[in-house]
């Protein structure tokens, strides 16, 4: 066989350390090409980096015939030159083309809508590679967290037969049985039964939520990382979610410092993020958003306008606690204290982001629970096993749930909840 493939490669980011007159070969996708006279200029791309090479006659026929995303290998001299990108370019004297690509059907003016129906294309984007970069670090960093801090990892069903978060964003399913069962919105009550054996638990998993309207941070089908807490409280899990979410922070610094650049990150704002975020009352935010010209009915929750209104005056995250009890699902323990509202936070993310994490105690009490689940319209039946937890050996526990791409779409700094993930879900997407 002729063809380079596995040895003697050289990832494109070590070109940039390599001697000039070195010789390496690389391989990758054309991501641009320039003729100029007997001139051609391909920047190849591979997972690590950009680099520009250049052809000179006699190379020149071949290389001519070279399309934009083509996949490629290429040999040839490292040598400085200011007017490369990177400061470094390799004189090639050898192309091998793996796979011809057809015209590549992206242009400067795709329109976004084009972009997303032909996402298994567009995913190779610098920009969204970039983010998925990102991504990785801080799905790693959670696992990293957690298992530092003696959590066991654990698994929970997709399929389930009750409503977590209420019926309105539910899935149905038909089951093998005939049956309708509904896709999770929540693993938490899993983790709750599993906190009598293991006592830290997390997960990372899916959560389906039918959200009927279309906005920048709701998915249909997102990334939730929940953690469960046995003998804890409200203030126990704040803690918990401000290291939780400062590790992420500080890991994603470290490794993807030139990446968050490239996005045009403000990355003091992200240095800013370190314990202890500030901490308001439900009734305090009110009262700084009728200040802002907002004015929410006590007991009603907060919506995107809301907190982005009230995030864009906080420069790290912000818990709101001590929500109303209609304003929250019914597990929410409430304040012995003043019982009409719950032990619970959200976290919210500064600089206009809004909500990332929700949580809170649970309600450890079966007679409790049982009279929750009644005020709230909902059937005990429904919930006889999550009932069940409350009579053998209950204690008091608190969790809650990090929304993985809300967190992505933050700490990237971008707009829009659907650049997070390769192949988003939305209300009106399902393709590819
Ligand atoms: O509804 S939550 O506020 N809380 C729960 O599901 C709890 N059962 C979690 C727990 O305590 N174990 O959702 C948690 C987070 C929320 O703060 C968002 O960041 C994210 O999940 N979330 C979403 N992200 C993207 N798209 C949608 N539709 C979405 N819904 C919630």
């Amino acid at each position: 066989m002729g063809i380079k493939l596995a040895t003697g490669i050289t990832p494109i980011r070590e070109v940039f350390k390599i001697d000039d007159g070195t010789q390496v070969t690389v391989r990758g996708w054309v991501y641009r090409r320039r003729d100029l006279g007997e001139k051609i200029f391909i920047v190849v791309r591979d997972s690590t980096g950009i680099i520009q090479t250049v052809f000179n006659h006699p190379m020149t026929l071949k290389a001519k015939k070279v399309g934009i995303e083509s996949s490629v290998i290429i040999s040839g001299i490292v040598r400085s030159d200011k007017r490369a990108p990177g400061g470094k370019e390799i004189t090639a004297d050898y192309i091998e083309v793996i796979g011809k690509s057809e015209a590549f059907p992206i242009t400067k003016d795709a329109s976004r809508e084009f972009l997303l129906d032909i996402r298994h294309l567009s995913i190779r984007s610098r920009r969204l590679t970039t983010i998925f970069k990102i991504r990785d670090t801080i799905f790693k960093a959670v696992h990293d967290f957690f298992r530092k801090n003696g959590y066991y990892e654990v698994h929970c069903p997709m399929f389930i037969t009750a409503a977590v978060e209420g019926g309105a964003t539910l899935f149905e399913v038909k089951y093998v049985d005939g049956s309708t069962v509904y896709l999770t919105q929540s693993s938490q009550f899993y983790l709750e039964a599993l906190i009598y054996s293991l006592e830290k638990v997390y997960t990372i998993a899916p959560s389906f939520r039918a959200e009927k309207s279309r906005t920048r941070r709701h998915l249909t089908e997102f990334w939730h990382a929940e953690a469960e807490l046995a003998w804890s409280g409200l203030n126990d899990i704040m803690k918990v979610e401000e290291e939780l979410i400062t590790y992420i922070v500080n890991k994603t610094l470290e490794e993807n410092y030139e990446e968050l650049k490239f996005l045009g990150r403000n990355i003091n704002a992200l240095e800013n993020v370190y314990p202890p975020f500030y901490r308001i009352s439900y009734d305090e935010a009110l009262n700084i958003l009728e200040e802002s010209g907002y004015k929410v009915p006590w007991g009603e929750d907060f919506g995107a306008d809301e907190e982005r209104v009230l995030t864009k005056q906080f420069d790290k995250p912000v818990f709101i606690y001590n929500f109303p009890e209609k304003a929250k699902a019914f597990y929410h323990k409430n304040n012995p204290n003043r019982p009409e509202v719950t032990l619970s936070a959200d976290l919210l993310a500064p600089e206009g982001y809004g909500e990332i994490i929700g949580g809170g105690e649970r309600i450890e009490k079966e007679r409790d629970l049982i009279a929750k689940i009644k005020r709230f319209g909902l059937k005990p039946e429904d919930y006889q096993w999550y009932i069940d937890l409350r009579k053998y050996g209950s204690v008091p526990h608190a969790g809650f749930g990090l929304g993985m791409d809300r967190l992505v779409m933050w700490i990237t700094g971008i707009d829009h909840i659907i650049d997070t993930i390769p192949f988003p879900r939305t209300i009106r997407r399902v393709y590819p």
